[in-house]
């Protein structure tokens, strides 16, 4: 006997689509203010800066001074510092503002890093009560720029082998040496600068325009073009007394601050991945190719799906570590650990999206040839990977395998 035959039911249209941060509900792990602030950044983000950075990054140049003043009037900048004009939030909010202003572009987020969690950071941490007064407000305002000069031409994953030197000379200071890579050197009102004295590694804060300091800009770059990068000229630069930096002795003084920058990447390299994860699918969802929508082959799902699980995981892992933070008990190889895999996951991200957009994939109308580019800079900055690396297995066995 035949079966009854069952009525035909229509093909189902395609469902509504999840963002690929929904998938693990990651959002109601965030309280009200955190996405408030996460809101506020990403509307400012969009408004005044994703419309131009096309622009910017074509031409490598950025209206430095403008952004510094956006950003400050937002309250990003040291926002997750206590007092002195800064905002004050937690760290997870902190996390949240580099996520959204690195979906825009890694060189934003850089600027902001450097400002708020390097140079004022390192003012704020060690600083006497006058240094902080002197430049911390004007700095949250978006009034004065920072930089952060560790990195030197043969010193950069090694920053113990640095040749800038610090004299005394009666009571004032004398500096000579180079800084390299210098993320806003050109344009900034202070240098936090570091450099080896008779009493170790000290910093010292070198207001523009001092008599033998120079910052020429590095041009010709193929990341980070939406950034101002350059080197830091010392030569013969005197500075009074008290341009040191009171609280900070040794390597440790600088270090303690690419924990803090280290931190923001942790979020910020997410911002990245999904705005190539966003457009990715949105382009897989219009184009047609074989006569059907790219987004329909298990090839291109199988693609996104991973990039969406690392993406969530990235997230998860980033929040974590922000609640550490914010408990006070966040230790540099959970930094290291945080910083190693986002960059790393954010990049691979990047450059598969690329491939699911072709030859559009390579051209400014799109932005993930764009990240992909720049987290080449964000993978080498603040740390290699595989300083990070090294750093987790020192952790894990107790030898350290640096040198
Ligand atoms: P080591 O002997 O291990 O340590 C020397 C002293 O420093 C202390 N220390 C730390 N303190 C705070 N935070 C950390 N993460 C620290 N790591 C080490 C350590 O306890 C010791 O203190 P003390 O009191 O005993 O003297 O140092 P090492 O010479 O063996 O080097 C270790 C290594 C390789 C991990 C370190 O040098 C390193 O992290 N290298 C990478 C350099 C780096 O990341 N440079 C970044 C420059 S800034 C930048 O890139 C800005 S990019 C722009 C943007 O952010 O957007
Ligand atoms: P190197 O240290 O020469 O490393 C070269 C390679 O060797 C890397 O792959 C590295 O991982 C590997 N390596 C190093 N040591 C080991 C080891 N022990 N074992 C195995 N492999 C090893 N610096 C600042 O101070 N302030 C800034 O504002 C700043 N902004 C930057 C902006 C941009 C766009 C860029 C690209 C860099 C910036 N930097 C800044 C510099 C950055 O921190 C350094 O580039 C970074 O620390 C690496 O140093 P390096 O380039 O000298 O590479």
């Amino acid at each position: 006997m035949n079966s009854p035959k069952s009525p035909k039911s229509p093909k189902p249209s395609p469902s509504a689509p999840v963002h690929p941060f929904d998938l693990l509900a990651v959002d109601g792990l965030l309280t009200d203010e955190e996405r408030e602030i996460r809101a506020t950044v990403r509307a400012v983000a969009d408004r005044e800066l994703r419309p131009h950075v096309a622009e910017w990054f074509e031409k490598g140049e950025i209206p430095a001074r403008e952004l510094a003043r956006t950003l400050g009037g937002v309250g990003v900048l040291g926002m997750h510092l206590e007092g002195y004009g800064c905002a004050g939030t937690n760290s997870v909010a902190y996390g949240l503002a580099c996520l959204e202003l690195e979906a825009v572009d890694s060189g934003l987020r850089s600027l902001v890093s450097v400002q708020g969690s390097l140079a004022m950071y390192a003012i704020w941490k060690y600083g006497s009560e006058e240094q902080k007064q002197r430049w911390l407000p004007r700095m949250a305002a978006g009034e004065y720029i920072g930089c952060f000069g560790l990195t030197e031409p043969d010193a950069g994953s090694d920053p113990g082998a640095m040749r800038t030197t610090a004299r005394r000379d009666g009571s004032d200071w004398v500096l000579n040496g180079t800084k390299m890579w210098i993320t806003n050197g050109s344009v900034a009102d202070v240098a936090v600068v570091w450099a080896r004295t008779e009493d170790g590694v000290r910093g010292f804060l070198v207001p523009a325009g001092t008599p033998g300091f120079s910052a020429p800009e590095i041009r010709m770059k193929l990341s980070l073009r939406a950034s101002v990068t350059s080197e830091l000229v010392l030569e013969d630069v005197r500075l009074p007394a008290d341009a040191v930096l009171p609280g900070a002795r040794g390597l440790s003084g600088p270090l303690g601050c690419l924990n803090e920058a280290r931190f923001g990447i942790v979020f910020g390299a997410l911002g990245a991945a999904r705005d190539c994860l966003e457009t990715a699918i949105s382009y897989a969802r219009d184009r047609v190719v074989f006569a059907r929508s790219l987004a329909s082959y298990q090839l291109t799902q199988q693609k996104l799906a991973d990039m969406s699980v690392e993406l969530g995981k990235g997230m998860l892992l980033a929040l974590h570590l922000g609640r550490l933070k914010d408990a006070g008990t966040l230790t540099p190889e959970q930094v290291s650990v945080g910083k190693l895999n986002n960059v790393r996951e954010a990049i691979a991200v990047a450059r598969e999206c690329r491939t699911i957009l072709g030859a559009n994939g390579i051209t400014l109308e799109y932005p993930v040839l764009r990240h992909a580019n720049n987290l080449e800079s964000v993978l080498t900055y603040e740390g290699t990977s595989e300083v990070h690396s090294l750093v987790i297995g020192k952790a894990l066995t107790g030898e350290q395998a640096f040198r």
